[in-house]
C-alpha cells in the first residue's frame, strides 16, 4: 500500500521549477536541453501566443464563430509536444490542441477545423478549437468536461495489451477533476499500470467557478496518493520544468512503472473562451500577478540571459511567425466549402437505407447558400 500521510518532500505538495526569478535555470532541476531545442521550444511558444491573439481578433470580426485561447498556459502544450515521442497519443481538452502542432501537423489545417471547411478532417462536426490530427496521433477533444480523461486511460490500457511502447498523455482543467470520469480513470489507470500520463492543468478557474470550490485536497497532485500512483506538482508556467516532468513521467509508463498524475499549476490569461467575460468574477490584482509570470516572458529572460535571444532576433522572428500566421489563416478562409452529403460520412461502415434515403433527399435539394 502507498504511504497514507504525504511527508514533506512529497512531489504532489511541493512545487517544481526550473526557471529562477533571476532569469537563470536552477542546476539541482534543469533538463540540460541542447540549444537548437530551446530555441525550438521558444519559437512554439511565441507561435502559440500570436495564434491565440490573431484568431481571437478573427473571432471577434465574426470570421468565425467562437474562439478558445490558451494564453497562459502555453508551457504545457509546448513542452508535451517536446516531452513525449511521435508516437506516443495525445487526449487534450480545450487548451492542448497546439501540442499537434509542435509534433508537425500542418497549420493550415489545423486552423481550418475553425471554419469547418473543405480542409477540416473532421469535417465540421466539431466547434471551432476542438482539433483533430490522427496523423500525429492526437485526438479530438470532445466537449463534455471529464471523457478525455478515461478515454486515455483506455487507449494506453490498448498500448499495454498489445504489447506496444506507445505512451498516452491525457490532459484536463482542474474543473474536471469534479466529475466522475477522472476518479474511473485515474483508479482503473493505477490498477492496470497502464502507461499514462495523466495532466491537470490547475488555471484556477473552470470558467467562473474558483479551484477552491473544487478541492478540499492539499493539491490536485495529492489526490494521486489515493488512488496509488505517484503526483507531481510542477510550476505550469515553467515550460523547462513541465518538459522535466513530463519526460519522467512518460519514461516511467514506458518501463512498465504505470500512471503519474501531472499538476501544472499555471493561470489563464485570457477569458474562459470568446463567449466569456472574466471581469465579471475576476479581480484584476490577481491578473497583475499572474501576468508577472507569465510563461513566454520567463523563459525569454532565460534564453536572453543565456544570450540565445536579443530584440533583433525576436523582430525577425515575430515577423516570420506573423506571415506564417497569415498565410495559413488566408488558405483555411480560401478553402472550398464542405460537400454537404459528406455529413453521411465514416459513421457506419455500410450506409444504413433510412440515412441512404436522407441523403439522397438532401442532395436533389438546391444548395444552402455558402454551402456544397
Ligand atoms: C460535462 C460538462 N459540464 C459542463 C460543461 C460546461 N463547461 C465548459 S468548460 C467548463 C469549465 C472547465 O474547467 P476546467 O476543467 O478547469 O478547464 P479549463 O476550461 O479551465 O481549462 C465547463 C463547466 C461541459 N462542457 N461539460
Amino acid at each position: 500500500m502507498p504511504e497514507l500521510v504525504a511527508s514533506r518532500t512529497d512531489p504532489s505538495l511541493g512545487l517544481r521549477q526550473v526557471l529562477l526569478d533571476d532569469g537563470t535555470a536552477d542546476p539541482a532541476t534543469d533538463p540540460g536541453l541542447p540549444e537548437p531545442t530551446l530555441l525550438a521550444m521558444y519559437r512554439e511558444l511565441r507561435r502559440l501566443r500570436l495564434l491565440d491573439e490573431k484568431m481571437l481578433l478573427v473571432q471577434r470580426q465574426g470570421r468565425i464563430g467562437f474562439y478558445g485561447e490558451v494564453k497562459g498556459q502555453e508551457a504545457t502544450p509546448i513542452a508535451a509536444g517536446f516531452a513525449l515521442r511521435p508516437d506516443d497519443w495525445v487526449f487534450p481538452g480545450l487548451r492542448e490542441g497546439a501540442v499537434m502542432l509542435v509534433r508537425g501537423f500542418p497549420l493550415a489545417t489545423y486552423l481550418s477545423q475553425c471554419w469547418g471547411n473543405g480542409l477540416d478532417v473532421q469535417k465540421g462536426r466539431q466547434m471551432p478549437s476542438h482539433y483533430s490530427g490522427r496523423a500525429v496521433h492526437q485526438v479530438s477533444w470532445s466537449s463534455c468536461i471529464g471523457p478525455q480523461i478515461p478515454q486515455a486511460v483506455g487507449a494506453a490500457w490498448a498500448a499495454k495489451l498489445q504489447k506496444k511502447s506507445t505512451v498516452v498523455a491525457g490532459f484536463f482543467g482542474d474543473g474536471a477533476t469534479s466529475q466522475p470520469d477522472f476518479h474511473n480513470a485515474m483508479n482503473f489507470a493505477a490498477v492496470y499500470k497502464v502507461p499514462a500520463v495523466l495532466v491537470c492543468q490547475n488555471n484556477h478557474w473552470a470558467i467562473s467557478v474558483p479551484s477552491r470550490l473544487q478541492t478540499a485536497s492539499p493539491t490536485f497532485a495529492a489526490k494521486a496518493h489515493a488512488y496509488g500512483m505517484p503526483g507531481v506538482r510542477v510550476d505550469g508556467n515553467d515550460v523547462l520544468a513541465v518538459y522535466s516532468a513530463l519526460h519522467e513521467a512518460a519514461a516511467r509508463a514506458r518501463e512498465g512503472l504505470g500512471p503519474t498524475l501531472v499538476e501544472c499549476v499555471t493561470d489563464r490569461m485570457g477569458a474562459h473562451s470568446s463567449s466569456d467575460d472574466p471581469t465579471r468574477y475576476r479581480a484584476q490584482d490577481e491578473v497583475d500577478r499572474w501576468a508577472a509570470r507569465d510563461p513566454v516572458a520567463r523563459f525569454r529572460r532565460y534564453l536572453a540571459q543565456r544570450a540565445l535571444v536579443t530584440d533583433a532576433t525576436d523582430e525577425a522572428l515575430l515577423s516570420a511567425l506573423g506571415a506564417e500566421l497569415s498565410e495559413a489563416i488566408a488558405v483555411a478562409e480560401a478553402a472550398p466549402a464542405l460537400q454537404r452529403g459528406t455529413l453521411f460520412d465514416d459513421v457506419y461502415h455500410a450506409l444504413p437505407w433510412h440515412l441512404a434515403e436522407q441523403r439522397q433527399e438532401l442532395l436533389g435539394r438546391p444548395p444552402a447558400r455558402g454551402h456544397g
